[in-house]
Formats: C-alpha cells, structure tokens, sequence
C-alpha cells in the first residue's frame, strides 16, 4: 500500500454530519492496491470500555483494542487514480475518533492509516495494543452540533428546472420593448435586443407546465443597461423593458399557483458602471460617501482617454473579469453588505422567490455569504441558495454559506463523453464518479445539473449537431442525483455555439411549432415524467453495472433503476452482467416488458432504461 497515496481529512467531503445524527466517512487509497477497508470509530469518552485508548487488553479484539465498533467501509466508486471507500455511522453521543485499517491486497497484510501516522497491524495483540494506545493518532469528528449541519430545501430534489435569459425568452408586450428592439429572432450580438420580457414568460407558462418544469431559473431581471443584466443599474427595480415590478409580482404569483418555483440571479460580485452608486464614485471622487463601497487604487476612477473593452491595464479599480463595465463591489465594507443583504432579503419577503443563484459566487468573501445565508434563512428557511462555481467548491458548503452548486464539473464528464466523443467508457466513469465524490452527498442531492447555460455552447452544437448524442446526454444528466435545468429551448433541439464574437447559444427562443423539435421535445417531456416517477433515481451513489472496454457501452444503476447505453455511431452487442441476465425486465420508457438473454444489442446512440420485475 502506497502510504503517501492515502487521504482523508476531518471536517470535509471526506468526513461530515450528513444529516444531524449521522456521520459520512469517507478515504481515498491508490486504485487497486487495498483489498478492504474497515473504519474502526468510537466515542472516545466511552471510559467505562476504555475509550478508545485500547490500553485494557482484556476484552479487547485481535488488534488488541477494548473501545469502538469496526464498520466495514464500501467502495463507494473509483477515479483515475483513486478508489474512494465510504461508511455511514451514528454515534451514540454524537462524539468520535477513528481510524482505518487496510488489508493490502496483495500481501494481505494490515495497516493502521491515522491522522499522524500509518501503523502496520500484527499477530501480535500486545504489540498492536501498544503502537495503537495513543488516541492522539485517531482523526476526530468531535461533535455534532446541529447548526453546523447543513440543511436544504426538500423541494430541490423534486425540481426540474428551466432557465430563462429572459430578453430572448418570449416577447409578452412589444410596447415595452427597448427603443431599439430587432425583430425576434434576428441574429444576436452581445449589445442588441429582441424584447423578450415577463409578460412573455407568463404568457407561456401553460407551455412550461406540460414540458413537466416546476422550476423556473431566471438571469438577472434588474434594471441594467446591457441585454444579459449583469450590469445592474437599480437591485430594487425589476427592469422596464421586462416589465417592472408589476409583472414579476404577477409571475411569481402565476408560477406559485401551478407549483412552480422562482430563482433569481443575484449579482453582488460587481455593479454596473451606469448605477447611479459608481456615477457618484466617478463624478465626486475621494469625496463620494460610495467611494469604500469599490475597491478603487487611484481617483479619478477613470483616466483620461475613454477605456477600450480590454484595456484593463489602465483600470484604476477592480471590477468582474477585467471588463471596466462592472466595478466590483466591496462586501466587506459594513454599508455596502448591509444595503446588498437588504436587496437579499426584500426579494425574498416582498415578493416571496425561491432561490437565489449566486453570480461570481467564488469571488465574493466568505463573510458576505455567511451573513447572507442568515438574512435569506431567517426569513424562508427553505429557500435555495445556489452557488455559480465552476471548480471544487467544499469551501462554501460546510453549512453555513450555500446549500449547493452549479455542478460545471459533471456537465464536462458528459461533454467529453457525449458530445466531444474525447473519453473512453472507463475514464468517463471516473470523471463522473470524481464529480460526487468531491462532495458531500447532502449537497449532491440538490446539485443543479445542467448540460448548457447562458455561458456556454448549446450540447447539441458541441455534438457536432448529432441530437443523438445530446439525447444521451439529457439522459444521463436526467438520470443522476441531484436536479436537472434545462436551457430554454434545449427542450426542442435549439442550436448555437459561444465563441468570440458568436452569441449564437442567446438566440430568441423558436416559438414556430413546426420549426421546433418535436420528437426532442417528446423524449425530453418523458426524461422529466421518468424523474417524477422513479424517486429512486436520487439515491446517493451509482453503481456501474458494466463498462465497455472496446466499445463506450455503459450500464448503470441507480436505487433500482438501470440504464443502459450505447454511445458508438454502430451497433454494439455485449455481455450482460450476472444481475441482468436472463432477468425479466420492465422497460420504464416504453413500459414492455421483456426477458433478457445472456448478451445484448443496443443499436447506434441506443438506450434502454429499465426495471428487473420481482
Ligand atoms: C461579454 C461577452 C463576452 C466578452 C465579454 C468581455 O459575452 O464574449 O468576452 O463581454 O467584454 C456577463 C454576460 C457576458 C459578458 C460578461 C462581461 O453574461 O455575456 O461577457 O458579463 O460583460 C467565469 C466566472 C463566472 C462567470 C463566467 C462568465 O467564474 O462567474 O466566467 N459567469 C457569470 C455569469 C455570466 C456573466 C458574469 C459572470 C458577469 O454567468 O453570464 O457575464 O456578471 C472556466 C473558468 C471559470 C469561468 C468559466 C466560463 O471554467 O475556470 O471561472 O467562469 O470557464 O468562462
């Protein structure tokens, strides 16, 4: 066994309160070098037994220990380097220390991996007893306090959500279009508009609510200059142009009524530079009473010639992404927290949204979040904080700050696989199984999937235009844990790349029915019915029935649904594992029912999802 290779740390994906009487342990050996791991865990005030100080030989097990239980940890799945082992358990009086032991596959032989030190274990008691009395080489959990537990909304985990860039989305009420309106669908460029506005999303709930959404994610709909509305202007005024307050009010109300959720973008990172907060920066300098609510380096803000979109060389101030457009905010200064926290909460109390998705999440100081998850919390306890980062996120979710990400990591697994046909079956399984176990499962079970957002290409263009790639991708996607988001119009095939100078995953939805995918549409409506049916489909782990060597043929399972998958540009026939063959089998999207044989044959991009009949 590879000593350097072994990790765990306490406090962390590798060791949390999954809920607030259980414990989630988890550690990673290299691939393939130990056989089995046991977690030996126990409450380290038991002193009646010793605690965990084995110490008393008497009564003590072969390793010559007298206090804790032995818990034999599974393997909760594999990556390219690591095989990951998991273990539940529920002390008994919320305290522990613990250890594992490995049983090195090949020699057999055992080893005590603890916090200091990696201890071989031997036949002889005494000799364990001694090497292993001293507690201070046990990790610790030392307790746990349900505050620091974290808690989310049990609603996620039912919702399939649909996200809206709400200027491109519908086009309720041409008279409040912006001056400058094009006709819809026009070609999209970063500055012009198409007029998309809430009373069109209104308008097209009754579309939503067939499509199977009860959850519906919106870009920012602030008052801003630009057509996305990051660059907010006003955080206490829904945009004009999408029709005020007025028609937010009245969409929150139409979409609660059907059971629909509501998620806003929160963008608290940056402002824009047209918001009267930086006008006053820009014209009254040091004098500003805003002047500490920017992180500026030099007055005047700015200098003297006007400032080029990537001339940020010459910026005297922080903003987002080096575009001078969106001064960052500074969070830390105590009058521009408080006037932010209050944007959080008036939007939840006044007009009761669901959710909010954090822009830069990752930018933004951890205090900010903290005091935020307060202010969003004490008001609606279960409303969904939802972090925007695109890397490992562990940092944020220890309860206190979001109760979940945008899970960018899986939408690349399923890309790279699917859509860019870059990984074999094998190293997809790892990248996925890399995704879940980079958190905890309490924060997976309410990830928000997606396979394509306002920020990137549309799946079906990064498939090269195959729908039957991206239709295994919606079905993967559809069929882990977690809730899915489908981007306007993902639903009926819509195409579009992002690139430098390509808005083209921005397009104003398709409204011309025979101009939409109706038999996407109808394979998405019945991912969305499968998910509502089969809860089963949000069990914790995936197990992976078979994955193909020569061929990316994959079969997995989820709670005690299957599915399996054919992603060649060919037939493909193979071996069904021993769980599979000869079993009778319901098909859960064609509702057959049918026998398997020993091997079967799955035709180009095909796909069964089934359940074996008792
Ligand atoms: C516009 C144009 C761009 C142009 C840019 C510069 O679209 O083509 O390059 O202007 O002038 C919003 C708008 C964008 C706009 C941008 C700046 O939606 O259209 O760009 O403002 O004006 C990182 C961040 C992540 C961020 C992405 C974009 O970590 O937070 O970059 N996403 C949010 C929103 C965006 C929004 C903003 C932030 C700003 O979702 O829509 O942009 O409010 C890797 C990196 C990640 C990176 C990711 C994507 O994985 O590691 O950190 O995310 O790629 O680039």
């Amino acid at each position: 066994i590879t000593r350097s290779s072994l990790i765990h740390t306490a406090k962390s994906a590798f060791s949390y309160a999954n809920d607030k009487e259980t414990l989630h342990i988890r550690m990673r050996s290299a691939k393939g070098e130990v056989e089995k791991v046991t977690l030996w865990i126990g409450d380290p005030y038991k002193w009646e037994e010793g605690g965990l100080d084995g110490g008393n030989l008497e009564g003590s097990d072969a390793y010559g220990w007298s206090g804790g239980e032995e818990v034999e940890m599974e393997l909760e799945g594999s990556t390219e380097l690591y095989d990951c082992w998991f273990a539940a358990y529920k002390p008994t009086r919320k305290r522990t220390r613990y250890g594992f032991i490995l049983t090195d596959k090949e020699s057999q032989e055992k080893l005590l991996f603890g916090e200091k030190k990696c201890v071989p274990l031997t036949d002889d008691q005494q000799a364990n007893s001694k090497a292993l009395s001293h507690l201070s080489n046990f990790y610790c959990f030392p307790y746990i306090n349900p505050a620091d537990v974290l808690s989310t909304p049990e609603w996620v985990k039912d919702t399939t959500w649909y996200q809206i860039f709400p200027e491109r989305f519908a086009n309720g009420r041409p008279d409040i279009s912006p001056a400058n309106v094009e006709p819809w669908g026009s070609k999209p460029t970063n500055d012009n508009f198409m007029g998309g506005d809430l009373w069109g999303v209104i308008d097209h709930l009754d579309y939503l609510q067939e499509l199977g959404i009860n959850g519906l994610y919106f870009c920012p709909i602030f008052f801003a200059n630009a057509n996305h509305k990051y660059d907010t202007i006003d955080y206490m005024q829904v945009d004009p142009h999408f029709g005020g307050k007025e028609a937010f009010k009245a969409l929150v109300e139409a979409a609660h009524k059907r059971g629909m959720k509501v998620m806003l973008d929160a963008v608290f990172n940056h402002i824009g530079n047209e918001s009267p907060l930086w006008l006053d920066v820009v014209e009254n300098g040091e004098k500003s009473k805003y002047k500490d609510w920017f992180w500026i380096k030099d007055f005047p803000v700015y200098p003297d010639k006007p400032l080029e979109t990537w001339d940020f060389t010459n910026l005297n101030y922080e903003t987002f992404g080096n575009v001078h457009t969106m001064p960052k905010l500074n969070t830390e200064n105590p009058e521009c927290r408080a006037y932010l926290l209050d944007v959080a909460r008036y939007w939840v109390e006044e007009f009761d949204i669901d959710g909010w998705r954090l822009d830069v999440a990752n930018e933004v100081d951890h205090q900010f979040w903290r005091d935020f998850r307060k202010v969003v919390k004490s008001i609606k306890p279960d409303c969904y904080i939802l972090g925007e980062i695109w890397h490992e996120g562990m940092a944020w979710l220890q309860g206190d700050q979001y109760d979940s990400l945008m899970n960018y990591p899986l939408t690349s697994a399923i890309k790279e696989f699917f859509a860019f046909d870059n990984t074999d079956a094998r190293n997809f399984t790892y990248d996925v199984n890399n995704s879940y176990l980079n958190y905890p499962r309490n924060v997976n079970a309410s990830i928000f999937n997606l396979l394509e957002s306002h920020d990137t290409s549309r799946i079906i263009s990064e498939a090269g235009g195959s729908k039957d790639k991206a239709k295994l991708s919606y079905l993967f996607m559809f069929t882990q844990i977690g809730s899915p988001c489908i981007y306007y119009g993902g639903e009926i095939g819509m195409e579009g790349y992002k690139a430098m100078g390509s808005e083209d995953h921005r397009k104003c939805m398709e409204w011309d029915e025979s101009k939409q995918d109706q038999d996407f549409k109808t394979f998405i409506q019945s991912l969305i019915n499968l998910r509502k049916e089969f809860s089963d489909l949000q069990a914790p782990s995936i197990q992976w029935l078979h994955v193909g060597k020569q061929q990316k043929t994959l079969i997995y399972q989820r709670g005690n649904v299957i599915v399996m998958m054919n992603n060649e540009s060919s037939e493909s026939t193979f071996e069904l594992p021993e769980e599979l063959a000869h079993k009778p089998i319901k098909d859960l999207l064609t509702y057959k029912s049918e026998e398997f044989e020993s091997q079967i044959t799955l035709p180009a991009y095909g796909y069964k999802v089934i359940q074996i009949e008792k």
